[in-house]
């Protein structure tokens, strides 16, 4: 690597390997990767110089943002890592015409900042915010759950600058809002898990923020009731911006906030945004549809919106306090398979010996599917990754995806082929090939 250390400037290239270069948030399996060499660039031009340095030796590249994937995307098996966090510059910030261009190592929560300094709401909500990258999100096209109204984080994106095999730097849109000239080859690098190239910036579309956004937490008796509410709450054409579940097991690991109590089954969180009239008009029907809910509870204040809030973002943390360790999947079946998906994780976790729960993303139909394990038994890991392939099945049978939110990195490699089929995922490896012909970005993810 002193070759590298050569043709780049002082300190881009870290003289050792810092472990927490070859992790991400996947939890249970400790994925602890493997790297030759750190790179942490601090211009576009030092990507597109280590891109031409390992595309010419054949070194494998793998590009990381703040490193919150819970698949193991970012987790390195050689070679380089490029990290992103030196390119952090706002290019251009225009709120007059709602459109912000940001490089990829720029925070998402620094990114909803400004833009909401001026009025304007960037809406895709992840979690960790705070430390993931723009650049990791359209990488992974990252939800959450304001992705029910706003969709995921490829929809804010009008442009892309990245870095592509052999090295060369290309720019796929802009800040113009439309454009079909081309086949969407800005929505191959959206979700791509830096297997096409290297995302450098990028030009995202902002809104006028909602005057307020109120949250709305309903407790069953029954899980049927609450899932045929979701059904409802969609029909009944609602401008809800969320709706997020919580099953009763998961209600038992992470009780209700602000006090709630209930003999709850099951756990609906709306989110309704707007003027103040309209979100209290929202709130009003869906109380009416919700007839079977037990207790309903509208935050009453910024800090109930806030505890209601943590309350939701505690489940990773509060289901995997229970034996130590899990492993939570992000399966996304159609609507219409959401109770019987719900239903079918828990009978797959005791099909296999596990405690099982699910929360999540109800209006999308995206579901933390999760198997409760000892973090160090063995057994227990071997038996949550035979459940987590039966759940695949179960989502793929249902006519759902493998993945609605995380993406495949490494967790789930190998399982993509049996959801799509041959001749759909051969095209998918006729992608890769066409950007990356030696396989050296990121190699092993997505697929
Ligand atoms: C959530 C994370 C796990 O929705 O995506 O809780
Ligand atoms: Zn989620």
């Amino acid at each position: 690597m002193s070759e590298l250390k050569a043709l780049l400037p002082d300190g881009v290239v870290l003289d050792d390997v810092p472990s927490r270069y070859l992790v991400d948030e996947t939890e249970t399996r400790s994925r602890l990767g493997f790297a030759d060499a750190v790179v942490l660039p601090v211009s576009v031009a030092d990507v597109v110089t280590v891109m031409r340095f390992a595309y010419a030796q054949g070194i494998p590249l793998t590009p990381r943002g703040g490193g919150t994937g819970y698949a193991g995307g970012a987790v390195p098996q050689g070679g380089v890592v490029v990290g992103m966090e030196r390119l952090n510059k706002v290019r251009h910030f225009d709120p007059l015409l709602w459109r912000m261009e940001v490089e990829a190592g720029v925070t998402t929560a620094h990114v909803r900042r400004i833009a909401q300094e001026s009025g304007l709401l960037y809406p895709p909500d992840p979690g960790a915010g705070e430390l993931s990258h723009i650049g990791g999100n359209i990488a992974t096209n990252a939800g959450g759950p304001h992705a029910f109204k706003y969709g995921t984080t490829g929809t804010w994106v009008t442009g892309l600058e990245c870095v592509v095999p052999p090295g060369e730097l290309i720019k796929l849109g802009g800040s113009q809002r439309k454009d079909v000239a081309g086949y969407d080859l800005k929505h191959l690098l959206i979700g791509s898990e830096g297997t096409l190239g290297v995302i450098t910036a990028a030009w995202l579309r902002l809104i006028p923020t909602p005057q307020c956004s109120v949250p709305l937490l309903a407790l069953f008796a029954a899980e049927a009731s609450g899932c045929e509410a979701v059904e409802s709450l969609i029909g009944s054409g609602l401008d809800l911006a969320a709706i997020e579940f919580v099953d009763s097991v998961a209600l038992e690991c992470v009780p209700p906030p602000l006090g709630i109590r209930g003999e709850s089954a099951f756990a609906l969180l709306l989110q309704a945004d707007g003027s103040e009239s309209e979100v209290a008009a929202t709130l009003a029907d869906a109380r009416d549809v919700m007839k079977e809910a037990q207790i309903t509870h509208a935050a009453e204040s910024r800090s109930e919106v806030e505890r209601i809030w943590r309350w939701r973002e505690g489940m990773t943390a509060g289901v995997t306090a229970q034996l130590g360790g899990k492993v939570s999947e992000d399966i996304s079946v159609p609507i219409d398979y959401l109770g019987d998906a719900i239903q079918e994780a828990r009978r797959i976790g005791r099909k296999h010996g596990l405690r099982a729960c699910a929360w999540g993303h109800a209006g999308d139909g995206n579901l933390h599917a999760t198997f409760m394990i000892r973090r160090d038994s063995p057994a227990d890991i071997a038996a949550a990754e035979h459940a987590a392939s039966d759940l695949f099945d179960m989502a793929i049978a249902f006519g759902g995806a493998i993945s609605g939110e995380h993406g495949i990195g490494l967790e789930k490699a190998g399982v993509l082929e049996r959801a799509w089929g041959p001749r759909a995922y051969a095209l998918h490896g006729g992608v890769k090939s066409l950007f990356d012909p030696r396989d050296l970005l990121n190699p092993g993810k997505k697929r």
